[in-house]
């Protein structure tokens, strides 16, 4: 019998498909073109993308829908320099994701390599972990480790490198200690039975009891669990995943909320700036803590030490089942309901709202036009990109499948998103809305789509101004000192027919929803630009709910 040699790209791919991964979010270069010859190999297939760092987006809103890691390779020097800032929307988000860099061959290393670079360190303050593979024979097991930290505990984004040499180099089958199942699957951390009635002593003693939770329960299976809390528990629950923190539009009047609260839950959510770290808490508010990390626990200790009725290590959805498991009838319907009504409440005038410009719409009415066919299925994707425009829609649309930019607040990945997201869901809509400026930092993605035939609608809402920027100015500055935030009210439809896609201009509130049908019908990925006028996020204070 024959002992087969394999390259350590064989490895790479193999491993990879053995532990489950369909697709990979790519682009090309020097370093990695073992990897793509390899894939011939094996199931994988491959997205090359127009620029890496839309590789990671793709990747990231695998890891959000999926709840498995996406997986992104690009190449050594500038092409990992080019994806590694995307990393930072997945680690804001705690969205598992592997980023595997080609890089220059080991012996190459101080010696001024081709695209040498310290690729390991500029990975690393965004990643949970970042490492460079040193031998062929632990290949396999690098791989697995870093699908596992991926998926442990809080997830998150991981990095390792791979020498051109060592994908290159072959070694006999027979001598690979191949990575088992049990290698790759992230080992669950619970929450003891003592330690959740601990939490619902906690909660049981607490008049307004408040949960907040952390961006990994902003997925499917998150929702409902948190559903399921609020229902049970009589608790009501939020999920922190925007930079605007407390004044983040999905949640209505929560700063007003928050400082009511007499005892805030925070379920894998860290106390940062999103929550003033814990500044917006009424001086007598007490918390509770329920965290994957050890770390986090001990930075809610450092700020608001004294004010912590309990805490412990757990991995979240662990801990939400043995509260549920273990809860008795506590909590209040009357709160649950109070709070609600800060947080899902709207002002009695919005459906009234209207635009007061002819040929542009107001954000409002692009969110009326575009929520019923949202909510005609719940397998849906929407995806809400940052500025001004999107927020509305944030406020507005709901659905058990939403993506934000999270955290991070950073601007551009929704289309990104969006043509990963139609890897995974074939059959309902995608929609991606994203404000004009944002659409200019990955509208070359299209191409992506449009060959791949991987439809979605883009509603981009065209106000010929980074807008978000632009209110900033004005607020800090002065109406007089606004300058050098106007763009071209750009015929971004066009771009996207140009380049085989689906295009549609709207100016009027009527045409916006049969443009919505002829774009899902065109079957084609689509863009409907809709020019809109300049309106700053909306706010919601609890005074306006009932006037
Ligand atoms: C990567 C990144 N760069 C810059 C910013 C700052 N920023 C936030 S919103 C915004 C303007 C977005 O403009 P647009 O997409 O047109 O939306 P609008 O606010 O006009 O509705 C900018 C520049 C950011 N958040 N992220
Ligand atoms: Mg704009």
């Amino acid at each position: 019998m024959t002992d087969t040699k394999l390259r350590g790209a064989d490895i790479v791919a193999r491993t990879l498909e053995r532990a489950g991964a369909t697709t990979i979010f790519t682009l090309s270069g020097n370093h990695i073109m073992s990897l793509f010859d390899a894939a011939l190999e094996t199931r994988l297939d491959l997205v090359h993308v127009r620029q890496e760092a839309a590789a990671v987006h793709m990747a990231d809103a695998w890891g959000r829908l999926t709840g498995t890691p996406g997986i992104a390779w690009v190449t050594g020097g500038p092409g990992h320099a080019n994806a590694v800032p995307a990393l930072y929307t997945a680690l804001c988000q705690d969205s598992p994701v592997l980023l595997l860099s080609g890089c220059h061959a080991t012996w190459e290393t101080g010696r001024g390599g081709f695209q040498e670079l310290d690729q390991a360190s500029l990975a690393a303050p965004v990643a949970k972990a970042s490492w460079t593979a040193t031998s062929l024979a632990t290949l396999s097991q690098d791989i697995a480790r870093a699908l596992r930290l991926a998926a442990s505990g809080r997830p998150g984004p991981v990095h390792v490198s791979l020498p051109s040499d060592i994908l290159d180099a072959e070694i006999a089958e027979s001598h690979i200690t191949w990575a088992t199942s049990g290698d790759v699957a992230p080992e669950p951390v619970t929450l003891a039975d003592a330690a959740a009635d601990a939490a619902l002593g906690v909660l049981a003693a607490a008049q307004r009891p408040l949960l907040i939770a952390g961006p990994q329960l902003a997925t499917r299976p998150g929702r409902a669990l948190l559903a399921r809390l609020e229902a049970e528990l009589n608790l009501p629950t939020c999920i922190m995943e925007s930079p605007r923190g407390l004044n983040d539009a999905t949640w209505g009047a929560l700063a007003e909320l928050v400082a009511r609260a007499d005892l805030i839950v925070l379920l894998g959510k860290k106390l940062d700036f999103t929550v003033k770290f814990g500044a917006a808490m009424d001086a007598e508010c007490r918390f509770l803590v329920l965290d994957p990390e050890a770390e986090t626990l001990a930075r809610a200790q450092r700020e608001v030490g004294q004010w912590i009725a309990f805490a412990a290590v757990t991995d979240v959805h662990p801990a939400g089942e043995a509260l549920l498991a273990r809860a008795a009838n506590i909590g209040s319907p009357d709160w649950l309901a109070e709070a609600r009504h800060y947080l899902h409440g709207r002002p009695a005038n919005w459906p009234e709202m209207r635009s007061q410009t002819p040929n542009k719409l107001h954000a409002i009415e692009v969110c009326r036009a575009l929520k019923p066919f949202v909510d005609a299925d719940p397998d849906t994707v929407l995806i809400c990109d940052g500025g001004e425009y999107a927020q509305w829609a944030q406020s507005l649309i709901r659905a058990p499948r939403r993506m934000t930019n999270g955290v991070a607040g950073a601007i551009g990945a929704s289309l990104p998103f969006a043509i990963a997201s139609r890897t995974i869901e074939r059959q309902a809509p995608v929609f991606a809305v994203l404000g004009d400026g944002t659409f200019g930092f990955h509208m070359a993605e299209f191409e992506t789509a449009i060959r791949r035939n991987l439809p979605f609608v883009a509603i981009v809402g065209t106000d010929a101004r980074w807008n978000a920027e632009h209110n900033i100015q004005v607020r800090d500055y002065g109406a007089q000192r606004a300058h050098g935030c106007d763009l071209l009210p750009a015929r971004y439809d066009l771009v996207v027919t140009a380049l085989g896609g689906h295009g549609e201009l709207v100016e009027y509130a009527e045409d916006l929803a049969p443009a919505i049908t002829r774009a899902l019908a065109s079957g084609k990925p689509a863009c409907i630009n809709v020019m809109i006028e300049s309106h700053a996020a909306p706010t919601v204070r609890r005074a306006m709910l009932d006037a």
